[in-house]
């Protein structure tokens, strides 16, 4: 690899209450399992396991959407994780990784990495790799799960407050890119309508190709000198390649397409942080999900085929 050598720090967060099913409680164990800290220790990397995360007391909640489950539960995991990776992202060469668990604990790493970005005067980016666009509010959500809420949280959408603890920064919609997006209910297209949240559905993946796509974005946070946040939902990824997740959709993203992202990622050099979300091993074929997420950590942090010089993107 030519990547600096960087200090992983793996941090399990083992929240299954944001998910309609579970299961999710269970991921932080199949990721080490499936050889994560090995994975990145063979690339040349520091790599530290901080062990698993425990949520803050719950406190009773009660809030006019009946449909809301796990409220108290998740907004105690999102204020134990913003906490988590604010003190996981200190230091020059920090490359936290935070091994799900369900997606909503992004809701915490999100707002913790950006208040990490303010102190650090630089701005966060996010790469949201997945077939949701989790843009719900506790009030627009007819599900009632709340992994489908983290993005509205974290850039700041009303009706959090006093349910959710209060977030640490928020990330501008403008620095965000959503990518494989395939499953979006009508109350949030409505609101990513104006939101400034650069969404590349997989419509437009088929006509333009990832690479192109891709490149603006990374272009973009590099003419910032950003911090880049990567945030990976196994639904992502096509179900065929990918069954250890609850919530499949079809028409993911392929190996080759996935793999793509992650090299082109590692040849930048921008990225700073990673959630791996909602890998479901109760649901995976003899570990194949979690060994390919893995798998993709790894391109994303140098691993490759032949050591070419490093290509500019
Ligand atoms: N939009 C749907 C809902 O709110 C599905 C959300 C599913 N989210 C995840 N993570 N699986 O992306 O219920
Ligand atoms: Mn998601
Ligand atoms: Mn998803
Ligand atoms: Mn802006």
């Amino acid at each position: 690899s030519t990547m600096k050598p960087k200090q992983c720090r793996l941090i399990g967060a083992p929240v299954q209450d944001g998910a309609g099913r579970l299961g999710c409680e269970m991921g932080p164990s199949a990721f080490r399992t499936a050889g994560i800290a090995r994975a990145l220790a063979d690339l040349g990397h520091s790599v530290t396991d901080l062990g698993n995360v425990s949520p803050v007391p719950l406190r009773p909640l009660s809030h006019g959407n009946a449909a809301l489950k796990c409220l108290p539960e998740v907004a105690g995991w999102t204020a134990a994780l913003a906490g988590a990776a604010y003190e996981a992202s200190a230091g020059p060469d920090a490359m936290p990784i935070f091994m799900g668990g369900d997606h909503s604990l992004a809701a915490g790493t999100l707002t913790g990495l950006a208040r990490r970005a303010s102190d650090m005067g630089r701005e966060l980016f996010v790469l949201w790799l997945d077939a949701h666009t989790d843009f719900h509010t506790l009030d627009s959500t007819e599900s009632g799960n709340l992994h489908g809420v983290p993005m509205a949280y974290a850039t700041g959408r009303p009706g959090f407050q006093g349910y959710f603890p209060p977030a640490p920064a928020h990330v501008d919609p403008h620095n965000v890119c959503m990518m494989g997006i395939r499953s979006v209910d009508p109350a949030e297209q409505r609101a990513l309508e104006n939101s400034g949240i650069t969404i590349h559905d997989m419509r437009k993946i088929d006509e333009f190709g990832i690479a192109p796509l891709l490149r603006a974005f990374l272009q973009r946070v590099a003419d910032a000198n950003g911090l880049l946040h990567v945030s990976l939902d196994v639904d992502f990824l096509d179900p065929g390649i990918a069954p250890g997740v609850g919530t499949t959709v079809p028409g993911g993203a392929t190996f080759r397409e996935a793999h793509l992202i992650m090299e082109m990622l590692h040849d930048t050099g921008l990225v700073s942080s990673v959630d791996l979300v909602e890998l479901n091993p109760f649901l995976d074929d003899r570990g194949r999900t979690a060994i390919l997420m893995v798998d993709l950590l790894a391109s994303l942090m140098g691993r490759r085929v032949l050591d070419y010089p490093t290509r500019s993107f």
